[in-house]
């Protein structure tokens, strides 16, 4: 479906109304239970990403189904849409910056805390994949630019022309009036940002994009930045967010809304939390998108998001749904 299309209907989803069948069973029915500090938390296996993307949440699950680890979930959940051309947000066949070229980013984050990123890195198909290969072979967390182009290529990452026609004649169209205006819900906000949680009841997040349509060179919004556009604290929870990454960064959103679950919020009290926090910084401009989807140690999931129209897809052994999102602005 078109995204506008999509983003028209999805204002009429309610939870009901696409849940799907349930799932095959999880394989493992133990009770799933988990220390923190000094007591015991019951969990469920799941995964939820920003958007509607079925295919990447349902690779997600079958990981998780096998007894894979959230990490490897994480991770094979989002590289279905850093594969899909047709997502032009995200890896190969994502909108150029202004000068042409496709900049990608990402980052990754495990139960124990490491994580690993890569910022306007060019000419890679799965930037997650290096991004966790930062955090598992080097020191560092964040590799940028030409150095994380030629780190990619040094684990043996191939060099792919992520811009497609498609794209390409889009950002020659653009350049014709060169306006760069952000449209709320569509053109700029199908980045995947990813949550899961495994067997053993531990949490790990990722999140990639090709950031904002048009941007300047050598822009770089949240999604790469651990804390604004992904955070995991194993013994809370994790969030994630899509949109404007300059407001995200900002409220460092994704920490933010984990330490208010830490403070006892659910992740959809916190959700709303950190969006109100956003909105308390820009009062004269509403004009913008930012969504967030959060999960606590449990389990349980929220989000909320600036206007209508965002929703996340949610896979556990209860089955799958696309959940829509409440939102600060009504309509
Ligand atoms: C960014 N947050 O680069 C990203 C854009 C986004 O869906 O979410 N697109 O600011």
């Amino acid at each position: 479906m078109k995204r506008r299309k999509f983003l028209k209907n999805s204002t009429k989803i309610t939870a009901g109304l696409v849940s799907a069948p349930l799932l095959a069973s999880y394989p493992d029915t133990r009770k799933i239970e988990t220390k923190i500090n000094d007591h015991t938390v019951e969990t469920k296996p799941i995964a939820i990403c920003t958007w509607n993307f079925q295919n990447a949440t349902a690779k997600a699950w079958e990981v998780l189904k096998n007894g894979g680890s959230a990490l490897d979930a994480v991770e094979q959940g989002v590289m279905v849409e850093e594969a899909n051309e047709n997502n032009q947000t995200v890896g190969k066949g994502g909108r150029p910056d202004r000068n042409g070229n496709v900049t990608l980013d990402a980052c990754i984050m495990d139960k124990d805390g490491h994580c690993g990123a890569v910022l306007a890195m060019q000419n890679i198909a799965h930037p997650v994949s290096v991004a966790r290969k930062v955090m598992e072979d080097t020191p560092h967390v964040m590799l940028a630019g030409k150095g994380a182009e030629q780190f990619a290529y040094e684990k043996g990452f191939e060099k792919v022309n992520l811009l497609t026609e498609k794209s390409k004649q889009e950002w020659l169209e653009w350049k014709k009036t060169s306006k760069y205006k952000p449209i709320i819900n569509i053109e700029n906000h199908d980045t995947i940002g990813m949550l899961a949680i495994d067997k053993n009841g531990d949490i790990s997040g990722a999140c990639t994009t090709s950031g904002m349509a048009y941007k300047y060179a050598g822009r770089v919004g949240d999604s790469p930045i651990i804390g604004a556009g992904l955070f995991v604290d194993n013994e809370v929870g994790g969030a994630t967010a899509t949109g404007v990454g300059e407001e995200v960064v900002r409220t460092v959103g994704s920490f933010l809304i984990v330490e208010l679950m830490r403070q006892g919020k659910s992740p959809q009290e916190a959700c709303e939390e950190g969006v109100k926090r956003i909105m308390a910084k820009n009062k004269d401009n509403t004009d913008f998108q930012i969504g967030f989807i959060a999960m606590n140690k449990k389990g349980d999931t929220g989000s909320f998001c600036i206007h209508p129209g965002f929703t996340y897809r949610q896979y556990s052994n209860e089955g799958h749904v696309n959940n829509p999102s409440d939102s600060f602005i009504k309509r």
